[in-house]
């Protein structure tokens, strides 16, 4: 079994970002920004956005940071929206998710000008994605990808089971890994809460992207010997023992899961910070106008 250290290898393109950063700016280039809007005080989101902004420094990033109490009126998060689309300064922006009950998600993401949608989540960067036109990757399942294509990973001819079909993570994976491209050419079963039998579906898998939401839920005896398991959980489980009095846990269960695979992902260190690493790789994109050409 081989762990598949997201951390580390979030740090090493890092890394590679720093340096084509300092060549844009020895050039005199414009200095790649990011902004974020968080809105509320969900720790959870919080802590993401803090490592988006940390992650911006580590790669000699502008990034910018937009936070609104959790009353604000749709209509003022429009009007942020609105002027960072129009703000030239700021390459591109995100607006962290989940939002409060009484902001529309859907016309939030739809707000947000395409050509800044680093996240990759309006329905003109996922209808490019899929029809494999130039877009910015939705950052999770970009991170996958980019965990399989460094890790040498083969994915083609392999059957790939991806369990959630959320708009985010499990229904653009199952698109990105069944194109025709270097990290791709799988063969790819989505399942979901209607599915019939999710373990005769999983024990057939090669590979097993499980996006749930529900610690523990991937068990031993839904995997196949040799199977690659990426675990996109992040699960708050509650845990006297630890001084925040919770600790982290994937959708896997680790311990039981881990012996059987040729390659495992860990909950935290693996796919949460390739998220926040491929924000910065689409970030750069952003800057460089390589998506749109403006
Ligand atoms: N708009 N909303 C928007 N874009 C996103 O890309 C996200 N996502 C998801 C939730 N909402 C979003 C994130 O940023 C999930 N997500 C995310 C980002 C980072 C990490 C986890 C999820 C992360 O850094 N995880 C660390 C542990 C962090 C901790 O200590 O809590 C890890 O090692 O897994």
């Amino acid at each position: 079994m081989k762990l598949i250290d997201g951390k580390a290898l979030a740090e090493t393109i890092k890394g590679e970002i720093a340096v084509e950063v300092q060549h844009i700016k020895a050039q005199g280039g414009k200095v790649p920004h990011l902004a974020a809007v968080l809105v509320g005080d969900d720790p959870a989101s919080a802590a993401y956005v803090r490592n988006k902004v940390r992650s911006c420094e580590q790669c000699g990033f502008k990034s910018t940071l937009v936070r609104r109490d959790a009353d604000i009126t749709e209509d003022e998060l429009m009007g942020i929206i609105n002027d960072l689309n129009m703000d030239d300064d700021i390459d591109g922006f995100i607006v962290q998710l989940p939002l409060p009950q009484h902001i529309n998600d859907e016309d939030v993401t739809l707000a947000i000008k395409p050509s800044k949608d680093v996240d990759g989540f309006h329905p003109i960067n996922f209808g490019r994605m899929a029809q494999g036109l130039p877009a910015y990757l939705p950052a999770t399942p970009y991170g996958i990808l980019q965990m399989l294509e460094r890790y040498d990973i083969e994915t083609s001819g392999k059957h790939c089971v991806v369990v959630g079909r959320s708009n985010i993570v499990g229904t653009p994976m199952s698109i990105l890994l069944s194109r025709k491209a270097k990290v791709g050419n799988c063969t790819v079963t989505l399942t979901h809460s209607r599915t019939r039998d999710l373990a005769a579906e999983t024990r057939r898998a090669d590979i097993i992207i499980a996006a749930i939401g529900r610690d523990n839920f991937i068990t031993a005896d839904m995997v196949k010997e040799g199977a690659v398991v990426i675990d996109v959980g992040i699960n708050r489980v509650d845990d006297a023992t630890r001084k925040r009095g919770y600790r982290l846990a994937g959708d896997v269960d680790f311990e039981g899961v881990a012996p059987k695979c040729s390659y495992i992902t860990p909950v935290p260190g693996g796919v949460g910070p390739m998220t926040v690493v491929s924000l910065m790789m689409n970030t750069l994109k952003a800057s460089r106008k390589e998506i749109y050409g403006f």
